[in-house]
């Protein structure tokens, strides 16, 4: 009588292999163009968590000095970037990044601009589900969805520097 004992056992390990996956979906992965003194542009997606557990996007990578989460924070007219640790992307749930408000920071374009058409390669990186393999398009602004909201947080103003000063 072994077969009703396996099975049972089957079972728990199937589902304790499922358990482990977060299910990770990523959208509509683009940046903006930015001016050619731009220092720091912006990137945006689409995460979709289709699993039953929890993650945490914790680090994007792709070939810029630095990479970072932002989040914006309004004070009146005027927008503030804040570094974020990581993103929680909870079961079942999808999380926005988008124009002001989280967003992927590319720093250290000094010089090398985003320009329209380019693509990004980049690599997001999840507690959980692990690497995944982004490509964000590089898009014009004005053809963008961006509907004027990135008011008063323009990446691509010295007044606004990512290169020096940050705040966190
Ligand atoms: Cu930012």
């Amino acid at each position: 009588m072994t077969f009703p004992k396996l099975a049972p056992l089957a079972v728990i390990a199937a589902m304790a292999a499922t358990s482990a996956m977060a299910e990770i979906t990523v959208t509509d992965a683009y940046a903006f163009e930015t001016a050619p003194t731009a220092m720091a542009g912006g990137g945006f997606l689409t995460i979709t968590n289709t699993g039953d557990s929890d993650d945490v996007l914790t680090a994007v990578q792709a070939d810029f000095p630095s990479v970072q989460l932002h989040t914006t924070e309004f004070d009146g007219d005027i927008a503030r970037m804040m570094h974020l640790e990581a993103i929680p992307v909870a079961a079942g749930e999808t999380v926005t990044l988008a124009p002001g408000g989280m967003h992927v920071m590319f720093m250290g374009l000094q010089g090398n601009p985003l320009t329209a058409g380019d693509e990004i390669s980049a690599t997001l990186v999840f507690e959980q589900a692990g690497e995944m393999p982004v490509t964000f398009d590089v898009v014009a602004r004005d053809t963008a969805d961006s509907h004027g909201e990135d008011r008063g947080h323009n990446h691509d103003q010295n007044s606004h520097d990512h290169g020096n000063s940050h705040d966190h």
